[in-house]
């Protein structure tokens, strides 16, 4: 514990002098920077042509807005919004100082000499880290092949060249267990890429011309922060907004209206949306006929009709003119819709028959019964949604999708927004997050590995209890880099278990983490502006180089340092090597776009606004969009979107219920991406800096639960300490837990998040997760 406390943050008075003097006159003193002697640097107050300024963007996993940061004798004074920007960035982007100045940063290999988790570790060169991890690997692959290595790799850098570098290298050895799916939006994945062709399509530069727009599942004033002035325009352009969620989260606070839902049944709103739809024959059928395959034949056996087996794209439909069975594309056809169009007696029906077939039972009543949603609120939104032109819906990797049965729930809003015709066009669509690497055509920064072996991946939320039961195989050298193991993947107990039964397990982070605690090898790695790199990815529509603007602090390296180093010692050494500027050429080859532009600031592959799936050309093999999908039924899943019950619910798991009986939800916060700046000093000074519990007031009294006081919140997984935030801005019934808090900081939401896999994208059902909570003894 002695050691542990050395990592555990003093709170100070932070930004005491800023409200007095202001950003502009910020000096060094101010920023708590000393001198090599621990003496205060002296008081100077600087002017702006005493800074040297670079760029670079806030490369974690959120809209990468471009920074600049301000130098002034090697030392990074101030960070501020990059002026000639689409957006501004947030108090996270300028309080990056204080993670490249932070009290926890890592400046030197350390190797662990104490318990793992009691963070007692010795410092060591790096001569002496590569040589051990070289061992390490060598007798890895020796004595259990490449299956016992394994690499993990997450958001915390989503630059272009990072975890691209980790995955190659690892190929390149021949091959390692890696994750399957992501903790984030598998599920979306898992829906728009056969549906659609192509993941990541957002909609945020026409939002302002949208007339009605369903936030469902999301909540972008916090999550979508720098675009939400889009929201607020379309608002003041008349534009209703709806928020869907369980808690009336920050964007319903802004929003016409808050619709409040039992978490895991927005199937059931959207099967009853879509009911209403075909009943009330509010759809479009001209772009369903034109843009879709909903028309295909399907036949008694659930297959879809093809003129040829061996042309995928041969789909059959029934053309209403000839009364015949004639190709989709064939010119001058009108496909048959419904069922009632075909002859009498046909042994197959249209897709979107079978779609109207798994609406058919979900009636307003049934899905209030399911959602508590009032019948007339349900009404409303379908025929709302329907008829208000341009309608958008704002899927944004949702919390709705992060449950058991997300890629339907994910689907679902794609099916009303190709029935209703309200996609591909300025206002409307289901917006995604998207960047501009769907703008352009970028190449791989390494060329793929020869001697990769296949071998069977672990589904990512179940990291955790796979390794533990040495599923597949077993695992014997663990790489994690750019993940928040310790505080993101779900079920905690079960993640610290693996970190302690792997025998050699490295954990390159910028910080001591809550996961570098359980390292056996720590890698103090650069943060931005330490280092050179390319961010062309899928956050931002622009593409932004990233300009090293100070020496990182001690011993600290770019990943792609490391990775240069060990890939020497193993033989292929020219392969990952070269000048970080190879890369970032190799990444914007065929773009268009060369080093020397971004040079000048960051750079937007395409002009104009970017409407996805413009003018209904979806990127499909046949340019329509699927809505019978045969992947999933190849998983044994309906084709269509159909209604689950999700296991770890109420109704799901009556007996599990009884134990733990409140539907606990997770919710992204604005002090933090993730637990990425979990530990900021200048967010837990101006932010709030314990974590909450949202508790409806009823639920909180048959508890003798009081607003303020701390309580514990557990179940069969484990236990989270958070502060009671008794409220009616939340479902009965149902508890909302803040994600991101550290180990440091009395531990994670994620002790008690299921740790099951969403079937069709393997993805993370943190959503889906049964708790009660108790007040602390
Ligand atoms: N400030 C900040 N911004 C972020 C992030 C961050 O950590 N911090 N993370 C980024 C990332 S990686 C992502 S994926 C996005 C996520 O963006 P969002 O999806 O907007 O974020 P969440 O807070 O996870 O979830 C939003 C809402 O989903 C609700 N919800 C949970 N379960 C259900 C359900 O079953 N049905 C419905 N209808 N609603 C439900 C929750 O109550 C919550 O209010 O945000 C990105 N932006
Ligand atoms: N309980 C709960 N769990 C969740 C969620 C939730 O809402 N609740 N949301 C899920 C979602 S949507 C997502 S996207 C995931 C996000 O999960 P992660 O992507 O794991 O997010 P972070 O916790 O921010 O962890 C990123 C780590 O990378 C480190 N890092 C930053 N830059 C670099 C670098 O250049 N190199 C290296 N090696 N490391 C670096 C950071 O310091 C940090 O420790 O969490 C998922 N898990
Ligand atoms: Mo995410």
């Amino acid at each position: 514990m002695e050691a542990l406390s050395k990592y555990r943050l003093q709170r100070r008075m932070l930004l005491k002098g800023m409200g007095v003097v202001g950003l502009a006159s910020l000096t060094p003193c101010m920023l708590g920077l000393r001198q090599a002697n621990g003496e205060p640097l002296p008081r100077v107050r600087l002017k702006l042509s005493d800074y040297k300024t670079y760029r670079s963007t806030c490369a974690m996993e959120c809209l990468h807005c471009n920074l600049t940061a301000f130098v002034w004798q090697d030392r990074l004074i101030k960070i501020e919004a990059s002026k000639d920007f689409n957006v501004k960035c947030c108090l996270r982007g300028i309080s990056r100082t204080k993670w490249v100045y932070h009290p926890l940063r890592l400046t030197q290999p350390l190797l662990r000499t104490g318990e793992k988790g009691k963070g007692i570790f010795k410092p060591i060169s790096w001569d002496e880290a590569l040589d051990l991890i070289e061992n390490k690997i060598r007798d890895t692959i020796t004595d259990h092949g490449n299956e016992g290595l394994l690499i993990t790799t997450h958001a915390g850098n989503m630059d272009s060249i990072k975890n691209d570098m980790g995955k190659a290298f690892f190929d390149y050895l021949g091959g390692s267990t890696k994750q399957a799916g992501s903790l984030c939006c598998a599920a979306v994945t898992a829906a728009m890429i056969p549906m659609l062709g192509l993941r990541y399509a957002d909609t945020r530069d026409t939002i302002a011309d949208s007339r009605y727009i369903l936030c469902w599942g999301n909540n972008p004033a916090v999550t979508m922060h720098a675009y939400f002035k889009n929201y607020s325009q379309a608002q003041r352009n008349g534009a209703r907004m709806v928020v869907i969620d369980p808690r009336f989260n920050e964007t319903a606070a802004k929003a016409d209206e808050w619709v409040p839902i039992v978490p895991g049944t927005d199937i059931a709103l959207a099967l009853g949306m879509i009911k209403i739809i075909i009943d009330e024959k509010r759809y479009d059928a001209e772009f369903l006929r034109a843009h879709t395959g909903a028309v295909y034949l399907v036949d008694a056996q659930q297959k879809l009709l093809r003129e040829k087996a061996e042309d995928p794209d041969s789909y059959l439909v029934f053309d209403t003119h000839s009364q015949s069975v004639v190709r989709h594309d064939l010119p001058g056809v009108l496909p048959a819709l419904f069922s009632n169009e075909l002859p009498v007696g046909s042994a197959f029906t249209t897709v979107l028959d079978q779609i109207k077939q798994e609406a058919e039972p979900w009636n307003v009543q049934r899905v209030t019964e399911e959602t508590d949603i009032p019948e007339q609120t349900v009404l409303r939104l379908a025929r709302d949604y329907a008829s208000t032109t341009p309608s958008m819906i704002i899927q944004n990797m949702s919390g709705a999708q992060r449950t058991e049965f997300g890629t339907y729930v994910a689907a679902s809003q794609f099916y009303l927004a190709l029935l209703t015709g309200n996609i591909g066009k300025r206002g409307a669509g289901v917006c995604d997050a998207g960047g501009a690497r769907q703008m352009a055509k970028f190449s791989p920064i390494i060329p793929p590995a020869p001697n990769a072996k296949k071998i069977a991946p672990i589904p990512v939320s179940k990291i955790g209890e796979w390794v533990v039961q040495q599923k597949p195989h077993p695992v014997k050298f663990w790489w994690n880099m750019t993940m928040g193991a310790m505080t993101q993947l779900p079920n905690t107990n079960q993640v610290r278990e693996a970190f302690k039964s792997v025998p050699f397990v490295v954990v390159a982070d910028n910080l001591m983490t809550s996961s570098a605690l359980y390292a056996d090898l720590v890698l103090p790695v650069t943060t931005i502006f330490e280092d050179v790199s390319l961010m062309a990815g899928v956050r931002s529509h622009y593409v932004q180089l990233m300009e090293k603007a100070v020496e990182p602090p001690g011993e600290a390296k770019p990943d792609y340092w490391i990775f240069a180093q060990l890939a020497e010692r193993f033989g292929f050494g020219e392969v990952f090597n070269q000048p970080i500027e190879h890369y970032i050429d190799a990444c914007l080859e065929g773009s268009g776009i060369t080093r020397e532009m971004l040079a000048q600031g960051p750079v937007r592959p395409t002009q104009g606004d970017w409407i996805p799936f413009k003018d209904g050309q979806f990127r499909t093999s046949t340019g329509k969009a699927n809505l019978f999908i045969e992947e999933w039924q190849k998983k044994n899943f309906s084709p269509v979107v159909t209604w689950k019950q999700v296991a770890e619910s109420v109704k799901g798991s009556p007996e599990l219920a009884k134990k733990y009986p409140l539907m606990a939800v997770q919710r992204k916060l604005a002090r933090s991406v993730h637990s990425s700046h979990g530990m900021n000093e200048w967010i837990l000074e101006v932010q709030r800096n314990r974590p909450n519990v949202m508790i409806h007031p009823d639920d909180a009294r048959s508890r003798n639960i009081s607003a303020g006081e701390w309580v514990v919140v557990y179940n069969h997984r484990g236990e989270h300490r958070a502060i009671a935030d008794v409220t009616s801005h939340i479902k009965r019934g149902v508890v909302s837990l803040d994600n991101g808090w550290w180990e440091q900081q009395g531990g994670s939401s994620s002790h008690v998040t299921n740790d099951h896999v969403e079937p069709l994208s393997n993805g993370h059902c943190c959503n889906s997760t049964l708790v009660d909570v108790r007040r602390e003894a």
